[in-house]
């Protein structure tokens, strides 16, 4: 090895106050684990001797509860972007100690690029693999690596033994040229390989090699309750409806799915599904049951940034690379959610909404307005750029006492521009080419939960006219009875008449 061999607690020493630190991977998937975990511990010695220290944190997505989770615990996270999903962290996040700037995770790399966040201090990097020459095989997580690599001013390595040397290949690493010499990427079908399959880094840069050995941590999913299932089945049934239509190619498009429950249950509805033919997937992040696909020989292929596996699955597809080498490519995250290759690829784009509005504007980020639950994530990505774009969730939350079709969302991630269908376990709103008022008609109709069908539309009675007939004082009354009540049926639009 020509690298010194460090550990966690030396490598942690060279990170200080106030860095900007960039981490491999996407999701806890191929996230750096002892390293922030020793910075963490760190952190809190000079903390509890009365000394500063936070970092600056720039990943590729969430990370685990070894980087964000820790680091949050310890109160030693100031900056951090552009996505993140640890209970410890959102706390921190909501009550100021941290300073979160949610972004489209497509964004990051180039916005880096251009010097928008400063410089990057050290890069963090797991890895399964490294040679004498500094080039580096990345483990089941890239994000934003090659763009980190090229900016920072020195490197630590995580070199993970749970990674076999034989993922070479599994990567396709490239980075486009920035403004005014942007060219094509020139990625036409999801399974192109356009770029390496190591990242080159520099060996200068390289201050040392860490040993780690564990999984990425990723619980599996829970058993799909009723309400998930209804859910699956209905965007299932309404791309069948779409293919039946002819709006989709018999051989279908690539699909893009969120993380979660939800999107698990889909996945696996389109696998039982005998008229949906193999299909691909352009997406950011493969779980559990896109493998369980490529195993039946339904998903035949997969373009992602991460492998976001349970620990089982995760070592069941690392103990089998030969089969899945050929069917999985992983690529940097300005790469996997490119709106140029999304729109030219025509992706399927399915997400998870908080809360939905009457009109198809969509909160994916903010609970009751105010409070960040994760972020943006890819899904705007996709929804903005996807040949269909598909939000789903549940009709009511915390059983009923919210609806998640309100009439105005809290905070808006996505608006009506962008949103073709609203999926709940209700039914089906197909919203394209509808005015806000048919919109609004089709969602009460279709997706609402009956509790609160009337009071919806005893609100779009209350408009006095426009294209979209808010009643603007009364636009948050679901959310103020709620906060007021505990319970949203308990809106009184009497007040507004
Ligand atoms: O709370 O945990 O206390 O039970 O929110 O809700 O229904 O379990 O949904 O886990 O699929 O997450 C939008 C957050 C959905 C996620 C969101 C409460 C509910 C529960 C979670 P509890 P569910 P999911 C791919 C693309 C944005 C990023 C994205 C997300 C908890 O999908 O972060 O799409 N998306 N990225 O009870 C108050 C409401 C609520 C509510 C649900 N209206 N008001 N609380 N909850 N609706 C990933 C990447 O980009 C990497």
């Amino acid at each position: 090895m020509a690298f010194p061999i460090l550990t966690p607690q030396e490598a942690a020493e060279l990170v200080n106050h106030d860095d900007n630190v960039g981490f491999s991977g996407f999701t806890a998937s191929g996230s750096p684990k002892v390293v922030p975990n020793a910075i963490a511990e760190r952190a809190e010695k000079l903390h509890e001797q009365g000394i500063d220290y936070k970092i600056n944190i720039f990943t590729g997505a969430s990370t685990n509860n070894w980087a964000d989770g820790a680091l949050a615990r310890a109160n030693a996270i100031n900056r951090r972007t552009p996505y993140q999903n640890t209970p410890d962290l959102r706390k921190r996040i909501n009550s100021h100690d941290a300073h979160y700037f949610d972004l489209h995770l497509s964004e990051l790399a180039q916005k880096f690029r251009y010097g928008f966040y400063g410089d990057m201090d050290v890069a963090i990097f797991e890895v399964a693999d490294v040679m004498d020459n500094g080039e580096v095989v990345l483990g089941t997580g890239v994000g934003n690596v090659p763009t980190y690599a090229k900016h920072a001013k020195k490197i630590i390595l995580e070199l993970n033994s749970k990674l076999p040397r034989d993922m070479y290949g599994l990567h396709d690493i490239y980075m486009p040229l920035d403004p005014p010499y942007r060219r094509e990427i020139p990625v036409f079908k999801a399974s192109d390989r356009i770029g390496a399959p190591t990242v080159k880094l520099d060996p200068e840069k390289i201050v040392g090699v860490v040993h780690s050995d564990s999984y990425d941590g990723i619980k599996g999913f829970t058993e799909l309750d009723d309400t998930t299932l209804q859910i699956g089945a209905n965007v299932c049934g309404f791309l069948i409806g779409e293919m039946r239509a002819g709006r989709l190619p018999k051989t279908f498009l690539p699909i893009q799915s969120g993380v979660g429950n939800v999107a698990n249950a889909v996945l696996f509805g389109l696998g039982d599904a005998p008229e949906i033919p193999q299909f691909e997937m352009y997406t950011e992040v493969m779980q559990d049951a896109v493998i369980e696909l490529m195993k039946l020989g339904k998903c035949k292929f997969g373009s992602s940034c991460s492998l976001t596996l349970s620990d089982k699955t995760e070592a069941e597809v690392l103990s089998n690379l030969d089969f899945f080498r050929d069917k999985i490519v992983l690529r940097p995250a300005e790469i996997s959610n490119n709106p140029e290759i999304i729109r030219r690829l025509g992706v399927i784009a399915m997400n998870t909404a908080l809360e939905a509005d009457i009109f198809g504007n969509i909160n994916s980020t903010h609970v009751v307005g105010t409070r960040m639950m994760n972020g943006i994530g890819g899904s705007g990505d996709f929804t903005r750029n996807g040949y269909l774009s598909i939000f789903s969730c549940p009709s009511i939350t915390k059983g009923g006492l919210i609806s998640n079709i309100v009439p105005m969302v809290s905070h808006v991630d996505h608006t009506e521009h962008s949103v073709d269908v609203l999926i709940t376990d209700q039914g089906v709103a197909d919203l394209r080419g509808l005015d806000p008022v048919q919109r609004a008609h089709k969602i009460i109709e279709n997706c609402v939960h009956p509790s609160y069908k009337q009071l919806l539309l005893d609100y779009l009675k209350l408009g006095k006219g426009g294209q979209t007939p808010h009643t603007l004082e009364a636009s948050l009354g679901f959310h103020t009875a709620f906060k007021a009540t505990g319970d949203m049926h308990n809106v009184d639009w009497s007040q507004y008449e």
